[in-house]
């Protein structure tokens, strides 16, 4: 089993919908047991065109025996489910899911990077993924989720507001 922290967003349709959605059908997957999941965080969106809708993000800490490339075949199917549409880069999208950290994997082959290479500047990621894995050390920054949630500049921190605790479905 290795511990994988799987990222969740939506600005699109009913959010917190597609959030549960996903956490319940990871969980749901031979190979795949959720352990926690982080509040549900309202951000700004970052990037792609104006006039998006805010986001709901959230992280979930996952123990899974699925490779790398599985588990982003397993994230890429559940957006398929809740039809997202590949259009706009950082476009609106009704699902997002970025596999984060898988244990201390370091991968690379164009189709899938792992840890997430965006994941260190990002508080509507790292403030989640610091309810779920706040020691967890980046494998290859050498620092862990909380430090590096705390070197981030303060300007958006109003951006990125946790408006839920609980969340997912009872299993
Ligand atoms: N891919 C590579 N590595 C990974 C990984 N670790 N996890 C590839 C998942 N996918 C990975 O992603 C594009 C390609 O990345 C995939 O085909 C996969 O093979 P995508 O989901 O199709 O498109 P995207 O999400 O628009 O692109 P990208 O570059 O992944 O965007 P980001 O960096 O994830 O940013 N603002 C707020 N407030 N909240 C958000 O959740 N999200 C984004 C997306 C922008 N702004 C946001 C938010
Ligand atoms: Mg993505």
């Amino acid at each position: 089993m290795t511990i994988g922290f799987i990222a969740l967003g939506a600005n699109l349709g009913d959010r917190l919908a597609a959030l549960r959605g996903a956490s319940s059908a990871l969980d749901q997957t031979v190979g795949v047991s959720v352990e926690c999941a982080s509040g549900i965080y309202e951000t700004a969106p970052v990037g792609g065109p104006d006039g998006q809708d805010s986001y709901l993000n959230a992280v979930i800490r996952v123990e899974t025996t699925l490779s790398p490339l599985e588990l982003l075949d397993l994230c890429q199917s559940i957006e398929r489910v809740h039809n997202r549409v590949r259009d706009v880069r950082w476009g609106p999208r009704t699902l997002d899911l970025d596999v984060l950290f898988l244990g201390d994997v370091a991968f690379g082959d164009g189709r899938l990077d792992i840890p997430h290479p965006r994941l260190q500047d990002r508080r509507f990621v790292l403030a989640p993924l610091a309810d779920v894995g706040a020691d967890f050390v980046h494998p290859i920054l050498k620092q862990t989720v909380s430090a590096l949630l705390a070197s981030l500049p303060n300007d958006d921190i109003d951006d990125v507001v946790k408006i839920m605790d609980q969340w997912r479905d009872a299993t």
